[in-house]
């Protein structure tokens, strides 16, 4: 399939001809140009590079256009942070992990937090039944905080938290735990991620709606800048773009368009680009395209480099600097086999690192199965460990400046990702563009073209479409971290119930009061600083008061409401790209289903209609969409349910459309949970002949708690569409419908 692939187009990439005239020995019938690649990019990878291919000169490191990095010396004077991302359920068991890490090894902290606090509720809430304690640790209040950080030195040690949707709270409640612990704000350093555009587009853990969410981190950005010089204010991210199927120029160029316009929210803020942008920083996620994610890298801190220039031309050259944190792709470990993902980590953090990365996670080889377990997270460090102290890797500086190769691929991800950039400042910027939804959609073709490239063998994953292990059992089962998540929750309210009855009730609500007039004057265009309070130090002003997390959220929510998202579907790139590039098996494949659906389609009359279902705060729906956009293609009825639902709106859902099959999408371990409650709903709604199947991330021990709680089928990671379409056309055989 390569060569039909390669020979269908690459003539008129240009090949070095005496190298051509050497090659053609060896190849015999085939020519120099079959030996091309054609990245998911779009960009031609060629079997040779000479100084031909090499236009732009890289500079030197520590001087613009950054190329070769953001400090003059990097690693050979001070390497990347270690910087694991990690969150269990309580504030206690967190705070124990952090302090067991950082006497191991790692440098710098990162705080993953459950769904419940990234979407604003407090732990009592009835809408996070299924989220608390999943997938992070869950903060409530200023109390929960305090346990977190107990005994690290918060004027030493860096902490970076992902929050973004709750970010007020969160920072405030930071804030106010180093200052109780007599670490003042202005010594804390640190990144807040922040970056709610991204949210928009692929992460969805937003709370209010667009516009709001940019004056809260205006407010940051002034409210950090004043008082705290030494945190990083943003991060902003493609690593989710990534995640959600973005290739490497789609991923650089929104992202940097996102800086852009932070940049001007800022300066329309009242602030100049030198007080913020020095203090922004990127987060990249890094995949399999070894080349690729290097080159990326060194592209994007050009780009940000001459943009910034161009278009802010700020006196200070940190403005111009682009510093990033990178985490090795999640999406790219597979539930097979997943000691291979030790491998697969390995390699994506030698691109971070040979890329100039400032801190990186390196994930865990068990996190397409679960939660990663300390065994597991003490593997993922000692990566990063092997890499800066065993390997030399640190020696030099950008040691692939000057390859004709990188500099060739890094003027190309440059030149493809500025024509993107463009296109989304002429759309206004990229608040504008997300509101046409162009970002999102480019994102979800590209993800269902790379879903259907795997399908089809066309991109190998080894153990899942290639060389797959027959003995299933051969590497044994893997051991997952299981949360008893009830348990988490009680704790969390005892807490709760025990601050709200130690408070003064009059001085919480005086301070909430005053969020609420806040947000009342952002909604009437009123800058913070002249003449509305600044809302991050109203959030610290309220923390220190102990109102909690829900409540702060709740003051802001009565002004602003809750965002909605509005939702569309790609359509035909699954199809298109499957049987472009297949294999004739697996056309047949694909001819297999369209038989059966249309003798369902016979048999009762209509078309086998799936609900393709999110419930709980788990906001991860590429997966989804991939899955909604594929059974598409190949001929159900898809309906896409809404974001955050509860087990009863889906059985609500699934009635009103009367489908056949509701399929539940879970990433964040919320199955356990949801899934029971959403039959017992089903039941309720007397729809129990819909077949319930569950896709996502499932621990293989949740297996036969999902069979036992009624679902016909799995579907793990690495699993193909048109296959999982086939076992659901053939279970509906047996259905009364
Ligand atoms: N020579 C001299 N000083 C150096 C060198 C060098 N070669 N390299 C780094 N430094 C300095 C930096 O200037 C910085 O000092 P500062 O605090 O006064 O600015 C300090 O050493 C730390 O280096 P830095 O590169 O800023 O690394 P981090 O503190 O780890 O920050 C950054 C990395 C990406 C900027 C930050 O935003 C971050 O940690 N992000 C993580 C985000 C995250 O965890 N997300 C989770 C998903």
């Amino acid at each position: 399939a390569a060569s039909r692939s390669a020979a269908r187009s690459f003539s008129s990439v240009p090949i070095d001809p005496s190298w051509s005239k050497l090659a053609q020995e060896e190849l015999k019938t085939k020519k120099p140009e079959d030996l091309v690649w054609m990245s998911a990019e779009g960009i031609p990878l060629k079997p040779v590079y000479t100084a031909a291919d090499v236009k732009t000169d890289p500079g030197l490191p520590g001087a613009f256009p950054f190329t070769r990095g953001p400090y003059a010396t990097m690693y050979t004077n001070s390497p990347w942070t270690i910087r694991q991302y990690a969150g269990f359920s309580t504030a206690e068991e967190s705070n124990a992990f952090y302090r067991q890490a950082l006497s191991r090894g790692q440098q710098g902290l990162s705080v993953a937090f459950d769904l419940a606090t990234h979407r604003g509720y407090d732990s009592d809430h009835p809408r996070v039944k299924g989220d608390v304690g999943m997938a992070g640790v869950a903060v409530d209040s200023v109390e929960d905080m305090k346990v977190l950080f107990n005994g690290i030195p918060l004027d030493k040690v860096s902490v970076s938290m992902t929050m973004n949707g709750a970010v007020l709270p969160i920072l405030a409640m930071y804030i106010v735990a180093a200052e109780e612990s007599g670490v003042d704000q202005k010594k804390l350093s640190g990144t807040i991620q922040n970056d709610i555009l991204k949210e928009f587009m692929v992460r969805n853990t937003f709370i209010f709606p667009p516009e709001p969410s940019m004056a809260i981190i205006a407010d940051i950005f002034g409210y950090t800048a004043a008082n705290m010089p030494r945190f990083n204010s943003i991060s902003i991210s493609g690593y989710h773009m990534q995640e959600a199927g973005a290739d490497a120029v789609l991923e650089a160029a929104f992202t940097i368009a996102d800086g852009i316009e932070y940049t001007r929210a800022a300066i329309s803020a009242g602030l100049t680009v030198d007080q913020v942008a020095p203090r922004f920083s990127f987060f990249w996620g890094i995949g399999m395209n070894f080349y690729m994610e290097i080159a990326k890298m060194r592209a994007a801190r050009r780009l940000w480099a001459t943009l910034i220039q161009e278009k802010f031309n700020p006196k200070d050259s940190r403005s111009l600097r682009l510093r990033t944190h990178c985490q090795t792709s999640g999406w790219s470990l597979t539930e097979q086999e997943p000691y291979n993902n030790i491998i697969r980590t390995t390699i994506e953090a030698m691109a971070a690192v040979l890329g100039g990365t400032q801190s990186l996670h390196t994930n865990s080889f068990d996190e397409a199965i679960g939660l990663p377990t300390e065994f597991s997270s003490r593997l993922a460090r000692n990566t990063q460990l092997i890499i800066q102290e065993e390997t030399q890797m640190t020696r030099v500086v950008d040691p692939w400046a000057g390859s004709y190769m990188m500099e060739s691929l890094t003027a190309d991800i440059e030149s493809k990702a500025l024509k993107i950039i463009e296109e989304v400042e002429s759309l206004g910027g990229m608040a504008k563009a997300l509101a046409t939804g162009m970002p999102k959609l480019r994102i979800e073709e590209s993800a269902t073209r790379k879903q259907a490239r795997i399908d089809a063998a066309k991109d190998v994953i080894v153990g899942v479409n290639r060389y797959a292990n027959k003995n299933k059992n051969a590497d044994g089962d893997v051991d997952v971290l299981v949360i008893d998540n009830t348990k988490v929750r009680e704790g969390q309210v005892a807490r709760l119930s025990q601050i709200k009855s130690s408070r003064d009730q009059s001085k919480v609500q005086a301070v909430l009061n005053r969020l609420s007039e806040a947000a009342r004057n952002v909604s009437k265009g009123l800058t913070a600083g002249k003449n509305r309070e600044n809302l991050l130090a109203l959030a610290v002003e309220a923390s220190r008061a102990r109102a909690t997390v829900g409540e702060i959220t709740s003051a802001l929510e009565g002004v602003w409401g809750r965002h909605a998202p509005a939702d569309r579907l790609v359509t035909g790139a699954y199809s298109s790209e499957y049987t472009r590039s297949s294999e004739d098996s697996e056309v047949k494949e694909l001819d297999l289903v369209k038989h059966e659906i249309d003798a369902f389609t016979q048999r009762t009359g209509r078309r086998p209609r799936i609900l393709v279902a999110k419930m709980g705060q788990d906001g991860h729906d590429r997966g989804a969409k991939v899955v909604a956009s594929g059974f598409a293609d190949l001929g159900f009825d898809v309906d896409v349910g809404p974001l955050f639902q509860t087990p009863a709106e889906v059985a609500k859902q699934a009635v009103e459309a009367d489908v056949h099959i509701v399929g539940v999408s879970s990433q964040a371990a919320g199955h356990r949970t949801l899934v029971p409650e959403l039959i017992a709903e089903l039941k309720k709604v007397g729809a129990q002949h819909m077949l319930v199947v569950v896709g996502g991330v499932i621990p293989r021990q949740d297996y036969d708690m999902m069979f036992d709680a009624g679902c016909s089928a799995v579907f793990g990671p690495g699993t193909r569409i048109p296959a999982a379409a086939l076992q659901l056309l053939e279970k509906l055989k047996n259905v009364d419908v």
